[in-house]
């Protein structure tokens, strides 16, 4: 790996759901040219890459996640002119685009499965999984579909089962195929030739199922889904080959970078990057955990300890699919947790990926019955609410709809947004975002916070979570009190040499006395000190 700057390891990534970003046209959905037209707020923020969720033609049951062209712009985000443009205007602001490839299944209403469902002799049939009803009829086996129910659907006109691992309109591809698989490759250069310089795999480990179809062996859980171990439906050894398949062709553009989004146990991911594998894949591990100093700790640790030496972690705290942190562990409409967990995910060494809204603190919005758009929520309501919940709309400023539309949302904008939006923030100096703000810049402006190695302070954090980051002529120390108490960090001889500096703090202007071999800590204070060597 180079020394010099590199965009997608040294930098950091933001999520947009374009949907929810910024309309321009006033059709209630965001769009491309709203995309574009946000850009200086981007790079103020001070973010090197935008990860774009799906933008292909789609008919949404899954919000895009369905798609029905892999080469073409949906007319509801834009032309393709307008994905060109984007792509240009970001690079002239030094940020690079990351596309979302959802390359494990189509839409129903693609072409391709469109042909292949017509009959069992049609050229396209091999291109997804069929197979036929078991002797004396039902499923061919007891695979489960991760949004509910069984992953088999009956397809009456030719009285075949095809598989779908997600909505029955999502049949899945068979990769088995070699022709689909080198028009998977193919969607890879046509976006890399347009100037795309990086992808996001989605659950890129299910794209080979079992080819024998055996079984799932059952485990104890509480829905379908959950009593089965997954070994036959998902993370098969044939995906190796098609990974670095994919990182040949991503090579051979410069500075390329490919995501993987790890589907299930997040202890695969490791397997899956390295130099000539995926340059990372998502360990969700943090994502879903509580507010702990603990939890978080052993997250990095594994992760630190599972992934090659040659391999790049990264961290993530929200996505599209989950609900946001601020809604776990905003109090009220305090935000001080919310800087604690920023400077965490912003220091760590490791790609931080921000998902849009959160440098604001956003919460998720109340879901009723009546609003829901994503499936899962109408399918399991009350007990699973869908997860339109973290997909609102933008909050730019405390004009009507939150500045994002100037017509009828598609989603309701948060009632909080007349004074939780960006324009207020900015305006404030002890905002979220400015707090953002600030650690994206120090992180710029340290190597030791880009490249240095990591060094944990305390061994059993209960609340507070301290550790060095090293290069060989710099030492940060960073500590996060995650607790609402006081707390101080005791610190050996070798710490307490030498003078620190202070980056950055939530509390303290001036550095502190270090000569005791003590770090007093305010409640949820985030100190992040450095010195020479
Ligand atoms: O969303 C989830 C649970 O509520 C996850 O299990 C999710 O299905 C899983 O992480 C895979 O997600 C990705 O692929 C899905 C799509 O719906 C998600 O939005 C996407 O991130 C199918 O393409
Ligand atoms: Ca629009």
């Amino acid at each position: 790996m180079s020394d010099s700057y590199l965009w997608w390891r040294d930098g950091v990534i933001y999520q947009i759901y374009p949907r929810s970003f910024y309309d321009s046209n006033g059709d209630g959905i965001g769009d491309l040219p709203g995309i574009t037209a946000r850009l200086d707020y981007l790079a103020d923020l001070g973010v090197d890459g935008l990860w774009i969720s799906p933008i292909y033609p789609s008919p949404d049951v899954d919000f895009g996640y369905d798609v029905s062209n892999y080469k073409d712009i949906d007319p509801k985000f834009g032309s393709m002119r307008d994905f060109e443009d984007l792509v240009a205007a970001a690079r002239q602001r030094g940020m690079r685009i990351i596309l979302d490839l959802v390359l494990a299944h189509t839409s129903d209403q693609h072409p391709w499965f469109v042909e292949a469902r017509q009959s069992r002799e049609n050229e396209r049939r091999d291109w997804y999984i069929w197979r036929d009803p078991k002797p004396g009829g039902g499923r061919p086996n007891n695979w489960e579909s991760i949004f509910g129910g069984p992953a088999w659907e009956f397809d009456p006109l030719t009285g075949q089962y095809y598989y779908h691992m997600f909505y029955k309109q999502q049949p899945d591809l068979n990769w088995r195929n070699p022709a689909v698989r080198a028009e998977m490759m193919d969607v890879f250069r046509f976006w890399a030739d347009k100037g795309v310089s990086g992808f996001r795999l989605d659950v890129f480990n299910n794209y080979f199922k079992d080819a024998q179809f055996r079984d799932n062996p059952p485990r104890f859980g509480l829905r379908g889904f959950d009593r089965q171990h997954h070994i036959y439906d998902t993370n098969q050894p044939e995906m190796i080959g098609v990974v670095q398949q994919i990182r040949r062709l991503v090579d051979a553009y410069p500075e390329s970078y490919v995501v993987g989004e790890t589907f299930m146990n997040q202890e695969w991911a490791a397997d899956y990057v390295g130099e000539d594998k995926l340059h990372a894949a998502f360990n969700f591990e943090m994502l879903g955990s509580p507010f702990s100093a603990r939890k978080y700790f052993r997250a990095i640790q594994r992760w630190e300890s599972g992934l090659a030496e040659t391999a790049w972690p990264n961290y993530v705290l929200n996505n599209h699919d989950n609900p946001r942190t601020a809604t776990r562990f905003g109090r009220g409409e305090r935000d001080e947790r919310l800087k604690v967990a920023a400077a965490m995910l912003l220091t760590l060494r490791g790609t931080p990926f921000i998902y849009y809204g959160e440098e604001i603190g956003m919460r998720d919005i109340r879901i009723t019955r009546k609003m829901i758009q994503d499936p899962i929520g109408k399918r399991y309501w009350p007990f699973h609410k869908g997860r339109d919940g973290c997909r609102a709309p933008m909050q730019w400023s405390s004009d009507p709809q939150a500045g994002f539309t100037g017509g009828t949302p598609w989603l309701p904008v948060h009632p909080d947004y007349l004074w939780r939006n960006v324009e207020r923030q900015l305006a404030d100096p002890d905002s979220l975002l400015n707090f953002y703000k600030r650690l994206i810049r120090l992180r710029r402006q340290t190597p030791a916070l880009q490249r240095g190695m990591f060094q944990a302070l305390t061994f059993d954090p209960r609340s507070l979570l301290a550790y060095q980051r090293q290069t060989s002529d710099q030492t940060v120390l960073v500590a996060l009190n995650f607790s609402r108490r006081p707390l101080r960090l005791f610190l050996g001889p070798a710490t307490t040499r030498g003078e620190w500096a202070l980056l950055l703090s939530s509390h303290r202007q001036e550095p502190p006395d270090l000569t005791q071999g003590v770090l007093p800590l305010a409640g949820y204070e985030v100190c992040i000190l450095a010195k020479a060597g």
